[in-house]
Formats: structure tokens, C-alpha cells, sequence
């Protein structure tokens, strides 16, 4: 369930490895190829998508990045990430188009995707009494109807049908951090080669990019704020506030996209109910200051279809067995370091104290290359890293 990254990915996989399979998504398909989102991929995951013979359009078009900027206290330091990260970098490429690249291989394959059309309902995967899954759906013309399976993957999101069956059974864990990002997608050439995380007293601000002709910009703002507040003067006004650094310009341009995002961590244990398998967003959100939650998704289902294609295959469900603890030490790790990048970057208004703290954590960690490392390990490729994918 679901035609985000977790659900197309798992689906491509599967297919390659002879498992058929069907992907129910409530919204149309320009609708989720439109879907503005993350923009980071980590190092294992653009090289997954190579692997898996969807990676063309993204090296061709994607921005390979080999740092980061972290911009506070007026001043700029760089972060070499791949020189401290072992040679490996990252893509800055978006979310929609991992999507669209996605559905365009699983169509021309002749792989199953029904838009518009949304689970209603799951039963039978608590694998007992030996009953058979089955998804209720309602499809575009409002037709109801029932799809008999194997097993149930929930790629359906943070807002989803499997969240809801399982609900009352997992243990949820969950924070809501004190505010949320206003982002834009802007008719701009970014004014900076690399992404920058800026900490500035008025707020956390992060300059993005999509493209030599598209920045993809945030700003820190109370949870909740509605768009009408933050017309596009005050907007860039607002960015060029905090940016401020001496010798450096903003570019300014059509904003085209906006969004505010609340920022929360949730965590759905375990990921697996019987025939039902969580993945994704589905069964947990991170903060997007770490870059993590596509990425999460990608290490979850690839680890899905190791799992699937035995258990499916030859009955052998050893991997499916392990695909929750497998998962969630990565999922920890992926909330621990969007949690502490964006406690770190975030001040909270009227909080002296912890601005204090917040600056010396900053200056440390740019002035200590082991601090420095260890950012760029786990920003580059925290779910492809040793042991974590392999869960060795
Ligand atoms: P998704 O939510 O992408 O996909 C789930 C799909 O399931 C959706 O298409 C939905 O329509 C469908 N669905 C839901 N219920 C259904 C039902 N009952 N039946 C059928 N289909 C159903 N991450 C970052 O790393 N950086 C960012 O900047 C960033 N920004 C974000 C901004 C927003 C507004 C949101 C909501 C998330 C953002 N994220 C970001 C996180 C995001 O990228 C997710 O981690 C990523 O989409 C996870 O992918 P999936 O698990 O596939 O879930
Ligand atoms: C993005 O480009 O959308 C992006 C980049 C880095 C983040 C979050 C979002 O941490």
C-alpha cells in the first residue's frame, strides 16, 4: 500500500526477483510525481538505485555533493564530507523525481500500480488460523473490491491504513519538537554550491537546492503557522536575516512551491504484525534536519525484499523473522542524529541558555575533526553504513 519510494522501491525489487506484486495508492499519479519532499540522497541509496537499474536519469540530472556548509555566529564552515566519510558523497536530487523514475520502471515492466484508489481496510495478516491477507479498496470510480495476497507491505506513510490496523498492538513512541519548517521551492539559482544549515538566533534556516536553476529553501517557524502569515517579501526578508554572513549574497526568485511541515519523531514497534510488514514513513518519522527519511524508507524495503523473496519463495521466513530488529537499530540511530542536528540548530525562542549550549556544541564540532567524522559517517550514508544495513 502506497506509491511513495518505500512502496515503488519494494515493488521494483520484488518484481526482480520474480515476486509479483500490486501497489494501491489513494492519489493520482501526477499528484505523488508533484509532491514536493526530501532532496538528500545518501551514499547507499543512490547506489541501490544504480543496482537496481533506476539510477540513469538521477546521475545524470542529480548534484553530487562532497560537503556541507554550517553557517552560525556570522560565520561559514565548511564540512569536506566525503574526505571524512571514507570517499563516499551524496546526491542532491528530489523525492519526486526517485517517484517518477520509479513508476516509470514499474510500468514499463508491466508492474501493477492503481492510483487513486486507497485501502479501506486489511485483514487476515496476524498469521493465525491460518487465514489469507486480503486489502479492502475503494478505486477511482468508488468502486469497493478486495485483493487476496500473501502478505500486506504498509508503505502507506505516517497517515496510513496499516498504522491504523495495528494500532493498539505496536508500542508508538513519539516527540513533537517545539516548531516546524516553512519550505519553498524557488524559481532561483541557488546561491551556494553545497547545502547550508544555518543556526542564527531568529531561527534555523537551510539553503537546499534542486537543481542550477531551483533552490529548495526552509525556515525554522512556530508548529502550526499558516501559510498567510509569510508572504514571499517577509520570506525572503526572513532568509536574508538569518543567511547574513559578510561577501555573501541571497538570489532571489518566483517562489512556485510552499509548505510548513510540523518536526516530530515516531517510531512504530515492532515493523512486522504476521503477514503485515511496515516501511517507511509508515512506521516512522524523523525530523528532516538529518536528510534520513527517504533514506530510511530505501534501507527498509531493501532489506523488505531480502526478507520476501525466501519467505515467499521457498517458505524460508529466517530474514522475515529478523526484518523489525533489523531495521529498527538503523531507525534509532537515523532518530538520534536528526534529533540531535536539529536540537542542535533549532534555538528556541527566549532560551538563552540553551542558545549558549547550542553555539558551543556548533564550534566544537567544526574545530574537532573526530566530531567533524562523525557527522559526515553518519550525514552520508547512516543507513548503508557497516552493520547497520546488514544489522551484523
Ligand atoms: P510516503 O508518505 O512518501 O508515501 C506513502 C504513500 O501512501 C503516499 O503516496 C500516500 O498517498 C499513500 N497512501 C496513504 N494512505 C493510503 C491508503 N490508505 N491507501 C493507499 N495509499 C495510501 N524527508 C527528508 O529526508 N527531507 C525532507 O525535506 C522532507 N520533507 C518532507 C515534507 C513533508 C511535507 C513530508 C510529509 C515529509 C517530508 N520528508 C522529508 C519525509 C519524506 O521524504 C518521507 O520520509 C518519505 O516520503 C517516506 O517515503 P514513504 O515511506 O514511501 O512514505
Ligand atoms: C532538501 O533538499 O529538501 C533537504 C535537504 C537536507 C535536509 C532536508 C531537506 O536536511
Amino acid at each position: 500500500m502506497g506509491a511513495g519510494p518505500a512502496g515503488l522501491l519494494l515493488s521494483h525489487l520484488l518484481a526482480r526477483a520474480g515476486v509479483e506484486s500490486v501497489v494501491l495508492e489513494r492519489r493520482s499519479r501526477e499528484y505523488v510525481e508533484q509532491r514536493v519532499r526530501a532532496g538528500v540522497l545518501e551514499h547507499s541509496t543512490a547506489a541501490l538505485l544504480d543496482a537496481c537499474g533506476v539510477g540513469g536519469r538521477m546521475r545524470r540530472e542529480g548534484l553530487v555533493h562532497h560537503g556541507i556548509e554550517l553557517r552560525f555566529a556570522g560565520a561559514r564552515h565548511r564540512v569536506p564530507l566525503t574526505e571524512l566519510a571514507g570517499g563516499r558523497s551524496i546526491v542532491v536530487y528530489g523525492q519526486q523525481e526517485v517517484v517518477k523514475d520509479l513508476i516509470d520502471a514499474r510500468l514499463a515492466a508491466g508492474g501493477r500500480i492503481e492510483f487513486d484508489t486507497e485501502a479501506v481496510g486489511i485483514e487476515g495478516w496476524e498469521g493465525t488460523g491460518g487465514a489469507t491477507p486480503a486489502v479492502h479498496f475503494v478505486d477511482a470510480a468508488g468502486r469497493a473490491g478486495t485483493l487476496s495476497c500473501d502478505v500486506v507491505c504498509g508503505c502507506d506513510g505516517a497517515h496510513g491504513a496499516s498504522r491504523a490496523a495495528v494500532a493498539g498492538r505496536a508500542r508508538v513512541f513519539s516527540h513533537r519538537h517545539p516548531f516546524a519548517w516553512l519550505g519553498i521551492l524557488a524559481e532561483a539559482p541557488p546561491a551556494t554550491e553545497e547545502l547550508i544549515y544555518c543556526r542564527h538566533d531568529r531561527g534555523f534556516s537551510l539553503y537546499s537546492m534542486r537543481s542550477p536553476t531551483l533552490s529548495r529553501l526552509y525556515l525554522q517557524v512556530e508548529p502550526g503557522t499558516p501559510l498567510e502569515d509569510w508572504p514571499d517579501e517577509r520570506i525572503w526578508d526572513e532568509l536574508a536575516a538569518r543567511l547574513h554572513v559578510e561577501g555573501w549574497e541571497m538570489s532571489v526568485g518566483p517562489i512556485v512551491e510552499r509548505s510548513v511541515t510540523d518536526m516530530q519523531s515516531v517510531v512504530v514497534e515492532p515493523m512486522r504484525f504476521g503477514s503485515l510488514f511496515l516501511a517507511g514513513d509508515a512506521a516512522h518519522v524523523v525530523p528532516p534536519t538529518g536528510a534520513k527519511g527517504m533514506n530510511l524508507a530505501v534501507a527498509d524495503v531493501r532489506l523488505l525484499a531480502e526478507a520476501l523473496v525466501p519467505l515467499l519463495q521457498a517458505g524460508d521466513g529466517s530474514l522475515a523473522d529478523e526484518y523489525s530488529a533489523r531495521c529498527l537499530r538503523r531507525v534509532w540511530r537515523a532518530q538520534e542524529l536528526s534529533t540531535w542536528m536539529t536540537m542542535m540548530l533549532h534555538p528556541l525562542t527566549g532560551e538563552d541558555f540553551n542558545g549558549r549550549l547550542q553555539l558551543a556544541r556548533l564550534d566544537h564540532l567544526v574545530h574537532s575533526e573526530g566530531a567533524s567524522r562523525w557527522l559526515a559517517e553518519n550525514y552520508v550514508d547512516l543507513t548503508g553504513g557497516a552493520g547497520l544495513v546488514t544489522g551484523a
